[in-house]
């Protein structure tokens, strides 16, 4: 096969199988549908990006550049596009956000031509990653990612970083400005940004907006420690922003899916009952930490009131899904309400805009949820906002005691006998 034969046939199989068209499962849970093949995986990222195309400098048709993996994705719909921002990560374990879109949002994924240039903080970070991106209400789209350092105290140990949760924001997914670093009093991962501002009053009774963050407060680059779950602060301004006191409004139990750690996924959901979260949970056992993904509910009036708690998991690991670089790991930082499109304008015709942050979701609205399986690919569940605010309210909670799961079941199976 002469050079070109080769390269024409890469770009025929790549382009197959970047239009492989995604399959439905047959059986769910009644929940969310699953579908067959990853959305979005290493392979999916282009050609351009991996090989040289000259003859002459790569004669054996090398790929200079790996990719390692595509896993955990900020999602927007923008345009009538299904857009992810995906955490990218290369051979050489650095890991960028680059942009991939598509017209269904369950297959059909394209990146577009270059990954994000994100311009670099005051201290610039080693490696960024898990972007949240939330249209808000003051017309920007922000991203907020993970930016990890080494930790500089501890020089003897290679391993020893720091996580910080970076700031950008964006009006065309294409150019980013960077904001500093928030500041807060621990190490952070999984900040979200709420998408409407929340009125509080000042000292002097005045109604002051602000910005609302998810935060998850840890003791240290790993370990949550006395962090204690989801948290919840408010900050003056996202160019400057600084949380000075931290709530938890989501805190983790012993024996639970989130005894070790948890985190918020994406920006909540707004619906007439109430935000809809859709969270990570992790716990230990003897093959190492099972990340899993579970949903709580807060109230419309007050995101930070619990309304309703499923018990357990909502998302597992399946099948393949269990096998990659991080096994036994579901996680998710993104997913699309499809019933109402995310509307930021820009500049004057902000007033006359649609409602900007939070729109409010009707029971009928697909839901596209968005999820990397053992940190190594994207998928997709869907389902619809009225079956996810059925499962929040009707899932029994976590008794935190065998016997109480055990009473649970036996109501529903003393239900049942009286229906048959
Ligand atoms: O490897 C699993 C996940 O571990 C971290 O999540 P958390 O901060 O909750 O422990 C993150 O590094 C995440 O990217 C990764 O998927």
């Amino acid at each position: 096969m002469t050079f070109q034969e080769k390269l024409t046939a890469l770009r025929a199989r790549h382009e197959e199988f970047l239009t492989r068209p995604n399959v439905a499962e047959e059986f769910g849970n009644g929940i969310y549908i699953r579908y067959q093949f990853p959305i979005i995986t290493a392979e999916h990222t282009p050609l351009e990006w991996r090989y040289d195309f000259c003859e002459q400098d790569n004669p054996y048709l090398m790929q200079r550049i790996m990719m390692n993996a595509t896993l955990n994705s900020g999602a927007i719909k923008w345009q009538g596009k299904y857009i992810l921002v995906v955490r990218v990560e290369g051979a050489d374990r650095k890991s960028f956000f680059a942009v991939a879109e598509s017209p269904n949002g369950i297959d059909n994924f394209r990146f577009w031509d270059e990954p994000v240039t994100m311009p670099e903080d005051v201290v610039p970070a080693t490696n960024i990653y898990d972007m949240r991106l939330t249209a808000h209400e003051d017309g920007w789209i922000y991203g907020l990612f993970c930016a990890e350092r080494h930790d500089d105290s501890q020089p003897g140990d290679l391993s020893a970083a720091t996580a910080t949760c970076g700031i950008c924001r964006t009006k065309d997914l294409k150019t980013w400005e960077r904001l500093p670093d928030l500041k807060t009093k621990s190490q952070q991962r999984n900040v979200v940004l709420h998408p409407e501002f929340v009125t509080v009053k000042d000292a002097q009774g005045n109604e002051v907006k602000k910005y609302a963050l998810y935060t998850r407060p840890q003791d240290g680059f790993i370990d949550a420690g006395s962090g204690g779950g989801i948290g919840w602060g408010l900050v003056d301004s996202m160019e400057n922003a600084e949380i000075t006191e931290e709530t938890i409004i989501n805190a983790r139990h012993y024996h639970t899916i989130m005894e070790v750690k948890n985190g918020e996924g994406p920006h909540p959901i707004k619906t007439p009952q109430g935000w809809l979260h859709l969270a990570h949970g992790v716990r230990g056992c003897a093959s190492g930490l099972r990340y899993v993904l579970y949903m709580y509910m807060t109230a419309l009036d007050d995101p930070t009131r619990v309304i309703a708690q499923p018990g357990g998991y909502f998302i597992v690991p399946q099948g393949e899904e269990y096998v990659g670089d991080v096994m036994n790991v579901a996680f998710a930082n993104g997913w699309i309400a499809d019933g109402g499109e995310e509307k930021p304008v820009f500049g004057d015709s902000v007033a006359e805009s649609a409602p900007l942050g939070g729109v409010m979701h009707k029971a009928e609205d697909r839901v596209l949820i968005y999820y990397a399986s053992s940190d190594t690919r994207m998928h997709v569940a869907v389902s619809t906002v009225g079956q996810l605010v059925d499962y929040c309210m009707n899932t029994p909670e976590d008794g935190f005691w065998t016997a109480k799961s055990v009473e649970t079941i036996k109501a529903l199976v003393a239900k049942n006998k009286n229906l048959k």
